[in-house]
């Protein structure tokens, strides 16, 4: 015995207005319009009606599938969005919080002074280059002058990978100058790069590891010459060091890839293995520069004839230990949560030069 249609009409909006999910509303759907639904069913007894009585009987069952559907789909609408406001009140936020209270990591000395550098040289016009730290002969060594008997092969204590295939032998970079290398052979001048990033030289004492970190520049112009390499380096060390006036001395020096050559002290006072940077009567060597030599511009496809260029390098290390007063180079790389805990920088404070460098 089949229900009346205003019944089943209101059996079906009932069962609609009460289904609690998308699934048990398709259940519904499929059990009153489905092929096999109720609805379906009836519908299709319709043509037993006597003639006058088919029409009107018809028309009421099309309202009612009609009713039925328009609730599904409005009952299927309102789940949809009660399901998203649910999604969305499980995965709250609350973007007002501190970030990460709980988070103790430090910035280590040597990133610091990376970023300390970067900012000072970029503010003159320098951008970062990188290369690789497994270099082959020609860009660690051939292409900056140094040739295959040359002592300073040996002077570096490279280390070197076995012999490939062809003979040859990878090395791992000994300074970062290769970068300088790919950089000429792939830029046109003029142009500004500082490459800073880690080196490694077969030496292990109290003031030597085997991988170490340098920072090393490179300009490259026309008309080119000391006066601006001084001037460069001048600014750098001022700023740096935050020491206005400081006394500095470019001593005759010589490497393989410049002509001339210079090394760099900056003034200081030693007191009870104290070092104070900027005051008294003693020397502190930092860095190595020079005029690029003709040769090495050549190598990098520069033309020494249209170009000259100037370069220096330094080690991070050495200048984090006396900017930041920290005694021992190997405690550097302990990976000592205490030791970084002392001597490490908070993370949110970036150094810039307008809001200074360290706090
Ligand atoms: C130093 C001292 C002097 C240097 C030279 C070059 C290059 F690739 F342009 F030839 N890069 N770095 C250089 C010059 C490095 O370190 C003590």
């Amino acid at each position: 015995m089949s229900e009346q249609p205003d019944v089943l009409q209101a059996r079906l909006l009932v069962e609609v207005a009460a289904a609690a999910s998308a699934a048990a509303l398709e259940a519904i759907r499929v059990a009153a319009l489905g092929r096999n639904g109720d609805v379906t069913r009836q519908m299709a007894t319709l043509g037993k009606l006597p003639p006058d009585e088919r029409k009107a009987a018809g028309q009421r069952f099309n309202t009612l599938k009609e009713r039925v559907a328009d609730a599904i789909t409005a009952k299927a609408a309102a789940l949809a969005g009660a399901d998203l406001e649910a999604k969305l009140a499980a995965e709250r936020l609350d973007v007002t919080l501190p970030a990460r209270p709980e988070a103790s990591g430090r910035i280590h000395p040597v990133s610091q002074v990376m970023d300390e550098l970067t900012a000072i040289f970029a503010e003159m016009g320098f951008t970062v280059a990188e290369g690789p730290d497994i270099e082959d002969d020609f860009h660690n060594f051939t292409a900056l002058n140094i040739p295959p008997e040359h002592p300073a092969r040996q002077e570096h204590d490279t280390f070197y990978f076995p012999e490939g295939e062809d003979g040859s032998r990878k090395v791992l970079r000994t300074h970062t100058s290769p970068v300088q290398i790919r950089h000429m052979l792939t830029h046109k001048p003029p142009f500004r790069v500082i490459a800073p990033g880690r080196t490694y030289r077969s030496d292990s004492d109290m003031t030597h590891t085997p991988m170490f970190h340098q920072v090393e520049g490179l300009v490259v112009g026309s008309d080119i010459h000391m006066g601006h390499l001084k001037g460069c380096l001048r600014d750098f060390c001022e700023a740096f060091f935050e020491v206005r006036d400081l006394k500095m001395r470019f001593r005759p020096s010589y490497f393989p890839f410049t002509a001339p050559s210079a090394e760099v002290d900056i003034g200081c006072a030693r007191d009870k293995g104290q070092i104070r940077i900027g005051a008294g009567e003693d020397w502190l060597e930092i860095l190595g520069c020079g005029m690029v030599h003709p040769k090495v511009l050549a190598n990098g496809g520069v033309d020494p004839d249209h170009w000259q260029g100037f370069a220096f390098g330094m080690g991070i290390d050495r200048i984090a230990m006396l900017k930041y007063g920290i005694p021992d180079l190997r405690a550097f790389f302990d990976a000592d949560a205490r030791w970084l805990g002392h001597y490490g920088f908070g993370a949110e404070d970036v150094p810039t030069l307008f809001g200074g460098l360290a706090r």
